[in-house]
Formats: C-alpha cells, sequence, structure tokens
C-alpha cells in the first residue's frame, strides 16, 4: 500500500481496491479519554463504519505519528460495539494492553461482523519512548512539526480500503472526521489507481 504514500500525503487520504466505485467510509471521534494525565493523554475513540450495505469493517491500524512516542496500552475495559446485534468482535492483533510505558509505535485490531452502521468505541494510552507517561496526542498524531502524522488504515470485506495521513488540525476538545472526506477525495482515488494501473 505504502506505494501510494506520496498521494495520500498530498490528499490526506486514499480509497484502495475494488470498492472505490462504492466508497467505503468511516466516521470517526476522538476526545479526551477518562485515563488521567493532561489532555489527550488518553483519548476515547469511536469509528463508525459508513460503507454500504453488507460491507464489513474488517481491520483498523493507527500509527502513532511522531515515533518519539509509543502506544503504552489499549484499554480493554473502554471496548464496546455500538448499534450491533450482539455478534460483532474486535480482536487486537498488534498492540499492547499493559500500563508499563512500553509498546509499539502502532495498534491493529481485527473486526467480526462490524457491519454498516455500527461504531466500535475504544481507548488509547500515548507515551513518550523517554518513560515519559504524560503525551498529547494532538502534538504526536499531527501537528507534530517535521516528524510524520499518524497513519489511519481501514480495511473491508470487499477488498477497498483507505489509508489516511491525519493532517494538521487546530486544537480542539474533540474532533469529529468522515473519512474519507465527502467531494473530491473518491475522484481523485480513481484517477490516481487509473494512472497505477497504467504504470504497471
Ligand atoms: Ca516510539
Ligand atoms: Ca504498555
Ligand atoms: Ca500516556
Ligand atoms: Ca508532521
Amino acid at each position: 500500500m505504502f506505494r501510494f504514500r506520496s498521494f495520500a500525503r498530498a490528499t490526506g487520504a486514499i480509497l484502495l481496491g475494488a470498492g472505490v466505485a462504492n466508497a467505503a467510509t468511516v466516521s470517526l471521534t476522538l476526545q479526551n479519554g477518562n485515563g488521567g494525565g493532561g489532555e489527550f493523554n488518553t483519548t476515547a475513540f469511536a469509528v463508525q463504519n459508513d460503507a454500504g450495505p453488507g460491507i464489513l469493517l474488517t481491520q483498523m491500524t493507527f500509527t502513532v505519528g511522531d515515533t518519539q512516542y509509543l502506544f503504552d496500552q489499549l484499554y480493554l475495559g473502554e471496548e464496546q460495539f455500538l448499534g450491533g446485534d450482539g455478534t460483532q468482535l474486535a480482536s487486537l492483533l498488534v498492540g499492547d494492553r499493559t500500563d508499563d510505558n512500553a509498546g509499539p509505535d502502532l495498534f491493529t485490531y481485527g473486526f467480526s461482523n462490524f457491519g454498516s452502521g455500527v461504531a466500535f468505541r475504544g481507548q488509547w494510552d500515548i507515551d513518550n519512548d523517554n518513560g515519559d507517561f504524560n503525551a498529547d496526542m494532538r502534538n504526536v498524531f499531527f501537528n507534530n512539526g517535521a516528524a510524520p502524522n499518524a497513519v489511519a488504515t481501514f480495511l473491508f470485506s470487499d477488498g477497498s480500503g483507505i489509508v489516511y495521513e491525519f493532517p494538521d488540525l487546530p486544537v480542539q476538545s474533540s474532533y469529529t472526521l468522515v473519512i474519507p472526506e465527502p467531494g473530491s477525495l473518491a475522484g481523485l482515488a480513481v484517477v490516481a489507481l487509473a494512472a497505477c494501473s497504467r504504470r504497471r
């Protein structure tokens, strides 16, 4: 997927694969978590699958952005599906659940039966690699100067996907992001994929 990286950097998002014509979409909310520390030391997140009927969200990955930080903990006790039928499952494929100032620079969930209209919520904690537990996600994911911004990847059961690089964003108490943004991005993605296949 990373051959698309330069394009993703230019536009903020790219759609991958078969779902381009029937664009897969998610809604992502981010707000201050309840895990202590300063604002956005822990971040409560919710992702809703806004793809078409029958298209499941199967996997989600976030990178931390500035690699001088890490994901210390994904909180099992905060994880919950909203609007599902009780058959939804989430497994943390990559990530750490231990509060120990250590962990990887990305996490990945795999999902089962995560259909359209259903949301999954949880919470992460970012720490500094130097052991400082207090970190503000808003200066780690983005607004981090020359460091790379965080990238979120969403994969769907129809083979489509979204790679979203966070732009720098204003300091707010909560964020509601539609990914990709409605409008031009889907069309741009089609053009980019066509150009890509011509080059092969
Ligand atoms: Ca790190
Ligand atoms: Ca940890
Ligand atoms: Ca922390
Ligand atoms: Ca940056």
